[in-house]
């Protein structure tokens, strides 16, 4: 149930993104989760299509149809599956912040974007309201990611302290000397050490570094990644592969937002400490992802449910690396697939299906998931010309 309170900025999160694409000016005092550079001197015009605007303004097209299709209630603001359903659970609710933050955390108004942003957080905590209770600790870690980011746009405390919270918690019960250091990926069953914790655990304990300057952050962060490069990455390949057994089994499932959580991981620690060895364990990631995951220069189909938001948060990742110099051929890549997935997205509602390079017909059922991760994509394409 929603709060009372919570109404008006639930109701007021929709009428938001509905204004804003309507094209409503914002202020010039914007949120400014990575402050927009001036515009480079002396280069040639370039297409509407190349520009970080363009991408920024489909995906707010995306996600306002996403929030008028799949609210879950009139006045709240999380989303449902699909038609019929309940809520997004805890790890999809969880991507569905990052979307928010996506659209909310660059351009808008500070004001507006710390309401849209409180509304989510309390529609959320209605929904979740221990969020150590889950034993999912990969859920609870991207939960903490997207509240990193919240902090960082609104400046309000609230949000880092939760990440803290829950990232504190977990590296104090969660990492242990079992397979020689890592997180185990549920907290009720300790049997696989998996990358969906591993390196989203990092990018949590680098953005806490950014915000704290405390080194122990680093080191946890550091060690964490360590444990990953041994045990997860293939250095020659730039594989990254899901999970290590309890009893040293490499599983050999490979995922492209592992190879995203491994990008993002790695770009912090290069930022943070100047090691170039990060920045070239990123590149190989990215090109493995690029290689392997495509089919003709657009992501691979990885169909709906849990897998339907994985190329999603690997190409907001890819897009960290893409906007560095001498990286304009991920860019490349990003802007391939936003394309592709632009004139793919379904007229009748304006959502993605799982498949960036085929449109859905009229009555196919598309979960939110995949709409959301191309809504994703249009935003990371946005970034990576910034
Ligand atoms: O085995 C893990 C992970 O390593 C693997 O990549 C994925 C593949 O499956 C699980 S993680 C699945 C999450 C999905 N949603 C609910 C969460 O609680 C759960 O941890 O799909």
């Amino acid at each position: 149930m929603i709060r009372p309170g919570a109404y008006h900025a639930a109701a007021a999160l929709a009428a938001m993104l509905v204004a804003f694409a309507s094209g409503c000016k914002s202020s010039p005092e914007t949120t400014s989760e990575t402050a927009p550079t001036e515009e480079k001197k002396g280069e040639p015009q370039i297409a509407d299509v190349d520009s970080e605007l363009y991408w920024y303004q489909r995906g707010t097209d995306a996600t306002k149809a996403i929030w008028s299709k799949y609210r879950f209630k009139g006045d709240g603001a999380l989303l449902k599956n699909a038609a019929g359903d309940g809520a997004l659970d805890f790890w999809f609710s969880a991507q569905a912040f990052d979307l928010l933050l996506d659209s909310v955390g660059i351009f808008w108004r500070k004001d507006l974007a710390a309401d849209a942003i409180a509304a989510y957080f309390r529609d959320f905590t209605e929904m979740h309201p221990s969020r150590e209770s889950n034993v999912y600790n990969d859920d609870i870690l991207w939960w903490a990611m997207a509240c990193t980011r919240a902090a960082r746009i609104t400046n309000d405390k609230t949000y880092f302290l939760e990440a803290q919270r829950l990232y504190d918690h977990l590296w104090s019960t969660q990492v242990d000397n079992a397979l020689d250091g890592g997180m185990w990926w549920r907290s009720d069953d300790h049997k696989t050490k998996n990358a969906c914790v591993n390196f989203p655990a990092v990018i949590v304990a680098m953005n806490l570094y950014q915000a704290t300057k405390d080194v122990k952050y680093l080191l946890q962060g550091k060690k964490l990644y360590q444990w990953g490069i041994e045990h997860l990455f293939d250095q020659k390949t730039g594989r990254v592969t899901d999970h290590e057994t309890v009893e040293g089994e490499k599983c050999e499932w490979d995922f492209s937002y592992n190879s995203g959580t491994f990008i993002g991981a790695s770009l912090r620690l290069y930022r943070a400490t100047g090691v170039k060895a990060y920045l070239s364990n990123a590149v190989k990631a990215a090109d493995h992802l690029v290689k392997e995951h495509s089919r003709h220069g657009i992501m691979k189909c990885v169909g709906q449910g849990d897998a339907g938001s994985f190329n999603g948060i690997a190409v907001r990742y890819l897009a960290e690396l893409a906007r560095r110099p001498g990286c304009s051929e991920y860019r490349d890549y990003l802007l391939a697939n936003a394309s592709s997935a632009w004139t793919s997205r379904r007229l009748s509602d304006g959502v993605n299906g799982p498949d960036w390079a085929r449109t859905p017909q009229i009555g196919d059922e598309i979960e939110a998931q995949t709409a959301v991760s191309a809504a994703m994509l249009y935003f990371a394409t946005s970034r990576a010309f910034r």
